[in-house]
Order: C-alpha cells, then sequence, then structure tokens
C-alpha cells in the first residue's frame, strides 16, 4: 500500500510512500480517503500527521495518469475529505510540495516546512492550471498578491519564503523534523482549530491591480496561454464563493489538460528526464571525473571553466602565454563578479570557488586531470595542435574534448593516439548560463567515454543531446537553415521588422534579425566564407551585403536595425532597404505581402523538414532530442514543445502539403523522404 497509517500517542501518522517523488496516483488518492476513515473512525487519535517517506513530500498529480481520463477518486474530493475529517491534519513538508502535493497540504489545518523545502505551483510550467483548488484555496491563505505570484509564474518558493507569506505555518529543522512536528501539533492542539481555508473569505483587489497583474503575466508567458488561464481563475476565486470558484478552475484545468499547449509542455518535461540517460548507455559506467583541464581563457574557456568550478570540479586552465593566461583568470573573475554583484553567490562562495581554480601557460599540469577540455579559437590547426600536446601530457586514461561549433571533430583529432578517449563537447555561449550541451562521439569514441560526456552533462546541470558529425551539428545547423529562410522572406516582400515580429508572436525570444544585431553580423559571415571555402553553398545575400557595408549590429550602431542608446529604432534603415533591393536583382523573386502566420509557416515548416533530415540522417537519435536543442540553446519556445512536436501537432501531412506550396513559390525546399515517412 503506498498510504499506510499508524497511531501512537492519539495522533495518527499518515505516511505516503510512492517512490520517486510520492505522485498522487490513483492509488495514493484511495489510500488518503481510506486514512481519512480510519483517523476519523479512531476514537484515540486527536488529530492526524500527513507525512512522506524518501526524498520529498508529494511532488504534485501522477504525470503517468496525464494522457488517460480523470480517475476518481478526483483530487479536489480526496481534499476536501482530508479538510472535512473529523480530526485535524497537519502536513509535515519536506524536499518538495509541488501541485497537487501543495494543494493536498492547504487541505490540512497547518503547514509545517522542513527547513531546505521548495513548495509552489509548476502547473503552469505544464501547461494547465491547479486543478484542486491551488487558485481557491492559497488567495484564502496568503492573500491574493503572494497567490498570483506563486500560481502564475510557476516558480517554487524557499520554506523561509513560504512562512513570510504564510503559505506555511512555521519551519522545522531537518534533523528530527517528525519529533519537531509532534510537538508542534500537541501545542497547536492547545490553541482554537484555524478555520478551514474553504470557509474563509479574501479580499478581492481592485481593477487595477488586475490590469497590472495582466500586463505581467503576459509578458512574461511569451505566448503561452496557461499563466494567463491561472490569473484569470485567481481573478474569479477572489469574487466569487469556494463552491463556485473549485468549479471554475476545475472547469479551466480540464479544458487545458487536453490543450496543444499542456501535450507540448508534457512532451518537454519527458524528453528533459530521458536525455540525460540515453538508454544506449544503459549499464556504461562514465569514467571519473575529479578534476578538469580548459584550454583557453577566452569567453568560451572561461565560461566552460565556470559552469566545472559551479559543478564541484577544480579546474586547471591553460593558456599559450602569460600574458593570454592573466586575460583568462580576469575573465573568470569577472564572471563571479558579476555573479556576486547580482547577489546571486556570496563573496566567501566565491574565493571558494576560485581557490580550486589556477592558470598557467604549461600543459604539464593537465596530466592528473580526469578531462580535458579544449576551448580554443575555431581554426582546425590551432585545436591539432593543442591535441598533439595533450597526447603527449595525458595518459590514455584521460578524456580529451574540442568544443567546437563547426568544425568536424573527426579532423580535429586525426592521426592521433587512442582517439577511442576524444569526442566533442559543443557548449553554448555564456557556457557557464546556457543549459545545452551538444555531445559529439565520433566514429572512435569509447563507450565509457560518450558516458563520460552526459555525466560531466548530469554533474553540471547541462541539458546533454548526442549529435553525429555534419555541419553545424543539430543546432546551428538548424539555425543556419533558419536564416536562409528569412532572407527569402526579404527577397519575397517581408521586411526585417515583421519577420521579427511574427517570430516573436510564435513566441521565439527573438526574431531572427534582432538576434544577429546582437550576436554580430560578422560572425555569421565567418561561419559562410568558412563554408564557401568548403565549397558548401551559403545563402544570405542580403546579409552579404551589410557585413560589406560594415553594418555589423548593434556593436556599430546599426546592422538590421538602426540603434540609438541601445534602443533598436522602428523603420527600415535606408541601407538595409537597398541592400535588399541590390540582393533582389540579384536573386530575381515575386513579392508580396505576408501575413505574421504565412511568414512563420515560412520558417518553421523547413525547420521542420530539416529537423526530420537529421534524424533521418541519425545526426539526432530522436524528433525530442531536437526539440530539446532548439529550446535549451536557440530559444524556441517551450510551450510550443520544440519544431518536431510543433509538427506534429499541426500533423506531418500538413507540414509536407503547406511546404509543396512554399516551394512551389521558390520559398523552400522539397519535404524530405523521412519528413514524408513521419506524414
Ligand atoms: N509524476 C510522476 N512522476 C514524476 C513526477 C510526477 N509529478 N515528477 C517527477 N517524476 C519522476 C520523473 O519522471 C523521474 O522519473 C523521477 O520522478 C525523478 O524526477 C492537480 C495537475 C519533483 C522537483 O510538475 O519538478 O499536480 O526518470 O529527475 O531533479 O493541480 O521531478 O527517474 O523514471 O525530475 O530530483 C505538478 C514535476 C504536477 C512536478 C524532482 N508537479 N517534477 O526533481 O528528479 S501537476 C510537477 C519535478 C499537478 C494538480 C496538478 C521534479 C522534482 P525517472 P527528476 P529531481
Amino acid at each position: 500500500m503506498s498510504v499506510s497509517v499508524e497511531v501512537a500517542g492519539g495522533i495518527a501518522q499518515v505516511v505516503i510512500d510512492n517512490p520517486p517523488v510520492n505522485a498522487l496516483s490513483r492509488d495514493v488518492r484511495a489510500g488518503l480517503i481510506e486514512a481519512v476513515r480510519t483517523a476519523d473512525a479512531d476514537p484515540a487519535v486527536r488529530a492526524v500527521l500527513l507525512r512522506c517517506a524518501g526524498r520529498t513530500f508529494v511532488a504534485g498529480a501522477d504525470v503517468k495518469e496525464f494522457d488517460l481520463p480523470p480517475m476518481e477518486p478526483h483530487l479536489p474530493d480526496v481534499i476536501a475529505a482530508v479538510e472535512g475529517a473529523g480530526k485535524p491534519w497537519l502536513a509535515l513538508i519536506h524536499g518538495n510540495a509541488l501541485g497537487g502535493g501543495m494543494e493536498l497540504a492547504l487541505g490540512c489545518r497547518w503547514r509545517l516546512a522542513v527547513a531546505g523545502a521548495k513548495l509552489g505551483f509548476p502547473e503552469v510550467n505544464l501547461g494547465i492550471i491547479p486543478g484542486a483548488g491551488g487558485t481557491v484555496r492559497t488567495p484564502r491563505l496568503t492573500g491574493i498578491e503572494a497567490a498570483v505570484e506563486l500560481v502564475t509564474s510557476g516558480k517554487p518558493v524557499t520554506a523561509a519564503r513560504a512562512a513570510e507569506i504564510g503559505l506555511v505555518d512555521a519551519v522545522v529543522d531537518a534533523e528530527d523534523a517528525v519529533a519537531a512536528a509532534l510537538a508542534w501539533l500537541a501545542a497547536a492542539l492547545a490553541r482554537p482549530l484555524p478555520v478551514a481555508l474553504s470557509a474563509r473569505s479574501v479580499e478581492a483587489p481592485d481593477a487595477a491591480f488586475w490590469a497590472a497583474a495582466e500586463a505581467r503575466v503576459r509578458k512574461a508567458a511569451r505566448g503561452a496561454a496557461a499563466p494567463g488561464e491561472a490569473l484569470a481563475s485567481l481573478r474569479h476565486a477572489a469574487g466569487a464563493g469556494f463552491a463556485e470558484a473549485m468549479a471554475f478552475e476545475r472547469e479551466t484545468f480540464l479544458r487545458l489538460r487536453a490543450s496543444d499547449e499542456a501535450a507540448a509542455l508534457r512532451h518537454v518535461f519527458h524528453a528533459e528526464r530521458a536525455a540525460p540517460r540515453p538508454a544506449e548507455l544503459n549499464g556504461i559506467t562514465p569514467r571519473p571525473l575529479t578534476r578538469v583541464g580548459v584550454i583557453g581563457g577566452g569567453t568560451m574557456g572561461a565560461g566552460i571553466a565556470v559552469a566545472m568550478l559551479n559543478a564541484g570540479l577544480p579546474v586547471r586552465m591553460v593558456e599559450r602565454d602569460a600574458e593570454a593566461a592573466a586575460r583568462g583568470l580576469g575573465n573568470v573573475e569577472k564572471i563571479y563578479r558579476e555573479t556576486v554583484a547580482r547577489g546571486r553567490m556570496s563573496e566567501a562562495a566565491m574565493a571558494a570557488r576560485l581557490a580550486d581554480f589556477s592558470v598557467g601557460e604549461s600543459y604539464e599540469v593537465l596530466g592528473d586531470c580526469d578531462l580535458v577540455i579544449e576551448g580554443v579559437f575555431e581554426d582546425l590547426e590551432v585545436k591539432r595542435a593543442v591535441f598533439a600536446r595533450l597526447a603527449e601530457v595525458c595518459g590514455p586514461e584521460t578524456v580529451l574534448a574540442t568544443n567546437t561549433s563547426y568544425l568536424d571533430p573527426e579532423a580535429i583529432y586525426a592521426g592521433l593516439p587512442h582517439p577511442e578517449r576524444f569526442l566533442g563537447l559543443h557548449f553554448f555561449s555564456p557556457a557557464h548560463v546556457m543549459k545545452l550541451l551538444e555531445i559529439v562521439p565520433t566514429g572512435a569514441t569509447a563507450p565509457d567515454v560518450l558516458a563520460t560526456g552526459f555525466a560531466l552533462a548530469r554533474l553540471a546541470g547541462k541539458m546533454p543531446v548526442r549529435a553525429g558529425i555534419c555541419d553545424g551539428f543539430i543546432g546551428n545547423r538548424i539555425l543556419k537553415l533558419m536564416r536562409v529562410q528569412a532572407e527569402r522572406l526579404l527577397l519575397a516582400g517581408s521586411t526585417p521588422a515583421e519577420v521579427d515580429a511574427a517570430m516573436r508572436g510564435f513566441g521565439m525570444a527573438m526574431g531572427p534579425f534582432e538576434a544577429q544585431d546582437l550576436s554580430g553580423l560578422d560572425i555569421a559571415a565567418y561561419q559562410r566564407q568558412a563554408a564557401r571555402a568548403r565549397g558548401q553553398e551559403s545563402f544570405a545575400p542580403v546579409g552579404d551585403l551589410l557585413v560589406a557595408a560594415g553594418r555589423l549590429g548593434r556593436k556599430t550602431g546599426g546592422g538590421w536595425y538602426d540603434y540609438e542608446d541601445g534602443k533598436a529604432q522602428p523603420g527600415l534603415p535606408l541601407a538595409v532597404g537597398a541592400s535588399i533591393e541590390a540582393a533582389r536583382a540579384q536573386v530575381p523573386a515575386k513579392t508580396r505581402a505576408r501575413s505574421a502566420e504565412e511568414i512563420v509557416d515560412a520558417i518553421l515548416l523547413p525547420m521542420i523538414n530539416e529537423a526530420a533530415q537529421i534524424v533521418g540522417e541519425g545526426i539526432a537519435s530522436s524528433g525530442a532530442d531536437v526539440d530539446l536543442v532548439k529550446i535549451h540553446g536557440y530559444g524556441f519556445p517551450r510551450h510550443r514543445g520544440g519544431p518536431v512536436c510543433y509538427g506534429r501537432s499541426i500533423g506531418f501531412a500538413t507540414v509536407v502539403a503547406r511546404l509543396e506550396a512554399l516551394q512551389a513559390e521558390g520559398l523552400a525546399e522539397a519535404p524530405c523522404a523521412e519528413l514524408r515517412a513521419w506524414a
């Protein structure tokens, strides 16, 4: 049984034991109803202590049941039974109380949080809203303001913060938490019983409060529906009686549960949990990771060093001379100083991290590193020279990794000894912040070396995705295509501002043109030049003209847009308009006005096609992996589930048909065989 009841000293301890996270499966819900009956029927019981076995309190409804029709007993009824029980319940929260777990705690008369616990409502992250009283009972406990922040943000709060806003009655030490809770309960029983939350009222704020909250929530949601729906439910709950508010919340919850957005976010939830542990590596022991070497102290090298230090791994950085070493140290210190200045780290913690860091010019110190990551300039010969040197100082047990965006890892390590210990680790800038890590084995990489890459990602809190070798791996290959499509649209009559607005409207963090202005047009131009030198086509007729005219983006005061005081100015800059005209003369295209929807189609459908091609070639193991790459490395909206998930939601057959229409207009390539197979 996943719920047990044990009575001692007048207190029934109801313990939920449903590993791994005590989710509210049907079995647990039924067990709780039974526990209410048992405690109520036992005259020896004065009160109930509800707690969980294992590492956490209830982390929510059972995600595994989400694709099934709701099953009795329903959670709102379970919580109503707890709240209406003859004996008062106290929830003791350790680990996480999330979603339905938090709602269950709200059905109790009191709540205690163990120090270190996290409490909150992550429902909006799954495209839904709380479905068992979260939007109704929370404001009746904390007041509306705190409830709005909790429920619409999806972000949990700490135990201390929960006590501050009244979400819990007190915080208890982790040591002997059960004894502390029993003592606390004994004292509480001597006081009048708090009124059940369902019987309390809530002060309704004025219209100005809701207008401000709506604006804030809409901005943060980037097009996702759930946060706004959560706010609407809270607003309704503030003005309505308990039963009516519960009915409104439940109706919204059930509607959203069946939405594309919820399906997409569930897809991401499962993909994120599967990615760090690929089945192909089952039973393979990674090599040890106790000390890491980093070659290069530029932006990439310093970011990687900080990511490793933050994962608890001491780092030895090597640069080519004393001056470069000093710069490398400066870059690492700068990242930490900024982290401290933002209040995200204490001076003491920074000092502790830096104590684990050394930098110098000698490769000899790398002899006892388990892993060395090269993060020098993107130049094949420079990188090859680094690995030739590493092969001399590191034994065959040391894993050697190249951080490259576009070069072929096979070529980087060709002819060097022990190729089985070599692989690509593609970090994204800034490497200490960005979650994505493309892990790129060569044909020779040993399974335990590949497993070490994944182990490193888990240690450093990265989202690892295995990528095969091709130009740009998974992420940059699709990015490149997206930029091609964006330029095709310019030739076909759209403006950069129209394209950016349409893509932001879809939910992208940034439009393709404003993103280029931020990163600098010269970076992509350099990649195009290198690609052309390799004999590959690289289409960017307008971008090439802008670069030739010195319009490199924000850093030169103008690129696709003009900037004043760091702000993009409205209107099409003359130089950009002229470049588009000049490019149209070279590449004739029929122009016409396009709606935002048509623009989104012209960019996204080819991306879906490319994703299918990438899976078909075995460059990505699955469509879900492509989705994770775009979400975690390229600002693709999470609530759309990634390009492949989005394609599935509109139907791959529809994608094929619309791509063929775009192809007829000269705006896209033909759908690939893999996409047709998916269709
Ligand atoms: N249901 C079922 N399994 C779950 C689960 C859940 N809610 N949460 C996690 N797991 C599994 C997960 O798949 C993995 O399994 C293992 O637990 C460890 O997870 C009515 C409707 C709790 C903070 O959104 O945020 O309540 O891969 O690797 O880093 O209003 O899991 O090992 O087989 O993430 O220690 C709201 C989601 C539901 C919580 C732990 N709840 N979970 O993190 O481990 S909606 C959530 C988390 C709801 C009500 C509504 C995290 C965690 P496996 P993990 P972790």
